[in-house]
Formats: C-alpha cells, sequence, structure tokens
C-alpha cells in the first residue's frame, strides 16, 4: 500500500521540521553558488540567515520560465557538469527549451518518488507497466521507468505511438498497468473499439495518466471505456518530471511529496500566497534537489492546495485537479475559460465522443469561441433535426455552466486530429 511508509505517513509536526531543515540548507546553497539567486536575494536586501521559519519563504524570490531561458542552458545549475548524469529539457511551444539536469543522488531521489507514484495508484512488483509516455528529452517515459525499476515491476519501454503495437503488446505481454497522457488513452480505448478487442479480455487493471489537463469526466470515460481505474499523476520537468504529485486510491486530489517540495498557492496578480483552499497558481520550492534547485517556481498551473487528512493514511497535502495553465485559460470576452470546462461540459451531454477542439477568433474587436466536437459513429447519420438539437443542447449548457456564448460545429467521427503525447485543444487564431 505505501513504498516508504515513514516518510509518506509523517507526522505533519515532523514533516514540517524536515522541511525547515532541508529548506535552510538549499537556500545556503543557492545563494552561494548560483549568482542569479544571490543578485535575486541582495536586490531584496535578503541573507540565507533570514529563513529562521517556513511561512519566510513567503519572502523569497519567485523563479519563472523566464529565468530558466535567461540562464540557458546551465546558468541554474548549482554543480559542474561532471557531476551531472542526464539532462532533460521540456519543449516549450516558442523559441529555447528549458533544461534541467540531474545529479546521481537526484536521479535516485526521482526513482523513489516515481516508486512511491506507482505504489500509490496500486502497482506492485508483480506489475507489468506499459510506458507509453515519450522516451527522450521529455521527462515522462524515463522518469516512470526508473520508478518502475526501483519498485522491481517489469517496465515495458515502448513509448509513446504506434499504436497497432500498444495493442498487440498489451495482449501478448499481458501488461497490467497503463501509462501515457489521458487523451493517448482515449485513443488507445477508440482504436481496442474498432478492433472488436474487449478491454476486459486484457490484464490493464490501472492507468497513470498525466501530463496534460483533463477533466473528471474524462476519467470516468476512459475508466468505463478501458475498464480500469484510472490516476492522475502531475509533474513538471522544472522541477523534476513526473511524480511531483500522485493520486491515491481515494482518486480526489493528489498528494505532493513533501519531504522533497514544498507547494504554495498564489494570487498569480498580486503575488501573494492564498489561504489553503483558494483556488490560484501553484508554486514550487525543491528542497533536496541538486542539479537544479529551483526557488518557489511559478508553474502557470491552477490548483487548490486541500489540507483535509486523506482516508489512505498519507500525511502530504494533496492538490485538487489541475484546472488549467494560467496561459491556456482563454479570456473570451472577459470570461476566463480553461479548455477542462468545456471538456466536462461535453462529457456530461453524453453523445458527442471525448474529442474536441476550441478554435478562438477575433472578428473586428469581438472574441468568437468555435467548439468543434465529434459524433459518435451512431449519430452521425441521424436526422439533421436531432442534429440542430444537439447543437443547440451544447450551446445552451455552455452559456449557462461558463456563461459565454459560442459556436457549437458538430464534425464527422475521427475527423479532429489524435494525439500521441500532449495534446494541442485549442486553435487560438487572435495571436496569428
Ligand atoms: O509533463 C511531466 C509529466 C510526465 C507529468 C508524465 C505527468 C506524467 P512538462 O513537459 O515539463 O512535464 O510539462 C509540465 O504539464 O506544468 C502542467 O501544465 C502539465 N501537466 C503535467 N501533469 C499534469 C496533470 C511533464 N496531471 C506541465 N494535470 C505542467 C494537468 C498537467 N496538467
Amino acid at each position: 500500500m505505501y513504498w516508504n511508509k515513514s516518510y509518506e505517513c509523517m507526522p505533519r509536526e515532523k514533516l514540517q521540521e524536515l522541511q525547515l531543515e532541508r529548506l535552510k540548507r538549499m537556500v545556503n546553497r543557492i545563494y552561494h553558488d548560483v549568482p542569479f539567486y544571490r543578485n535575486k536575494f541582495q536586490e531584496k536586501g535578503l541573507l540565507p540567515e533570514d529563513v529562521k521559519s517556513l511561512e519566510d519563504l513567503q519572502k523569497l524570490p519567485f523563479t519563472t520560465k523566464v529565468d530558466l531561458r535567461d540562464n540557458y542552458p546551465y546558468g541554474l545549475f548549482t554543480v559542474p557538469l561532471e557531476q551531472i548524469v542526464r539532462i532533460h529539457a521540456s519543449s516549450g511551444t516558442t523559441g529555447k527549451p528549458t533544461v534541467v539536469g540531474y545529479t546521481r543522488n537526484d536521479i535516485s531521489m526521482w526513482s523513489e518518488l516515481m516508486a512511491r507514484c506507482l505504489v500509490a495508484a496500486g502497482a506492485g512488483p508483480h506489475s507489468v507497466i506499459q510506458n507509453a509516455y515519450g522516451y527522450g528529452l521529455f521527462t515522462g517515459g524515463l522518469g516512470v521507468h526508473y520508478g518502475a525499476e526501483r519498485l522491481g515491476a517489469s517496465i515495458i519501454p515502448i513509448s509513446g505511438g504506434n499504436t497497432a503495437k500498444q495493442i498487440m503488446i498489451m495482449q501478448d505481454f499481458g501488461s497490467t498497468v497503463l501509462t501515457c497522457t489521458p487523451s493517448y488513452a482515449i485513443y488507445l480505448a477508440e482504436v481496442l473499439a474498432e478492433a472488436g478487442i474487449d478491454p476486459a479480455s486484457l490484464k490493464i487493471q490501472a492507468g497513470i495518466f498525466g501530463a496534460e489537463p483533463w477533466s473528471e469526466n474524462i476519467r470516468k470515460d476512459i475508466e468505463k471505456k478501458l475498464k480500469i481505474k484510472a490516476y492522475d499523476i502531475y509533474g513538471l520537468s522544472e522541477i523534476m518530471g513526473p511524480g511531483v504529485a500522485i493520486e491515491c486510491e481515494c482518486q480526489d486530489g493528489l498528494h505532493v511529496w513533501e519531504d522533497h517540495f514544498i507547494p504554495e498557492i498564489i494570487d498569480p496578480v498580486t503575488l501573494k500566497v492564498l489561504p489553503y483552499g483558494q483556488q490560484g497558481e501553484l508554486v514550487i520550492t525543491t528542497i533536496t534537489k541538486e542539479g537544479i534547485p529551483i526557488l518557489r517556481y511559478r508553474t502557470r498551473d491552477i490548483t487548490t492546495i486541500k489540507p483535509e487528512p486523506c482516508a489512505c493514511g498519507r500525511t502530504h497535502l494533496r492538490i485538487s485537479r489541475l484546472q488549467g495553465r494560467t496561459d491556456d485559460m482563454l479570456i473570451i470576452r472577459g470570461v476566463n475559460v480553461f479548455p477542462t470546462q468545456i471538456e466536462s461540459v461535453l462529457l456530461e451531454i453524453g453523445e458527442v465522443e471525448p474529442h474536441y477542439q476550441l478554435v478562438v477568433r477575433r472578428d473586428g474587436s469581438l472574441d468568437t469561441l468555435e467548439i468543434k466536437v465529434e459524433l459518435s459513429e451512431a449519430l452521425f447519420s441521424d436526422r439533421i433535426s436531432n442534429l440542430e438539437n444537439l447543437e443547440k443542447r451544447i450551446r445552451d449548457r455552455i452559456q449557462s455552466t461558463i456563461g459565454i456564448s459560442a459556436k457549437v460545429a458538430l464534425v464527422e467521427p475521427k475527423s479532429l486530429p489524435r494525439s500521441e503525447g500532449k495534446s494541442q485543444r485549442v486553435v487560438d487564431l487572435r495571436k496569428i
């Protein structure tokens, strides 16, 4: 049930003592070893000794993706390259990637935390893990891989894509756990159905899905279609990679491994720390990383911290399912809209497929949103009047739950692009 009970279930007081001790050590290191941090501290008139309690973290400067870019590629590393044993980078849509380096201890810590995650999702040494996250500069593939090896499970490093082969392996190798993005899991389910393969004939019991936002309704859909339990896993390269947080069997929020990371929620406008329970931007400080420790990293991800104790017995704080990113948030005629909210509405209606695309345009000074959504095969040949009625119902539901008017376009089954990794669901034509 637990991989490392003494840490995962540590009484909170002890956990906080450990955090403070580790935070002080980390702040000292970055101040002395990284000119970027020393300058930031000096600008604020701060010294490492000013960190006397966990609350003092709030005085310290933030780090952003821009800071990583400005120090591209190795400027924020705290150790010489001889001590770096692995380099990853996150793609980013424009310009240079952000680069992160791991020491041997960092890889060991990451493997440990990923092993905890796998166990939290019900895996064990007996598991056969089909790892369809991409291997490469992306942290998904290798992150899960090392965790699975640490756990002693059998890992199948198939990487993303090659869907026909994924299915053959699933059938022949008896995979019990599937790891990939939720959008790829939906696609796999679709291909299985087309091939007439009943998921109940497979050994898959659980899926560990993340790397992109997904809604509770998509979880239900995947669980139903693949006949598995679907767990949400969160992480980002700048902090480590997959395994910063994971759901346990309660599937009610993701535990953040607080012996290695300190989470905070801030208001992205005022930059003030918000009390537990309030939604805002997640900020994470790494307190054990050696290669590239990061102070108060502004993730841009929107969530809340849930301080209530969890029935699983783990004492580490939970964050709620990630809502989306501040930079994915569409502002349409003044209303903030996250793609996951629209996804949720579409799935509640139920007659369409979980494949959709949001197209935002600017018409004069007015922003317009078009929601393209795929019809199921069954409905595709339905009477026009029924389809018009469905379009209207979707439009009304979007208006009443999200508060914006949108154009709804029902499109042919399988006409929208499928993804093997992170999906691209928003086409924002306003920027072009
Ligand atoms: O996506 C690491 C990862 C790999 C996580 C596999 C989980 C599974 P990056 O490529 O650096 O790293 O992207 C990080 O992806 O800031 C979030 O916006 C988003 N993200 C990751 N997990 C989730 C999730 C990996 N469970 C960025 N829910 C993050 C919503 C997620 N968004």
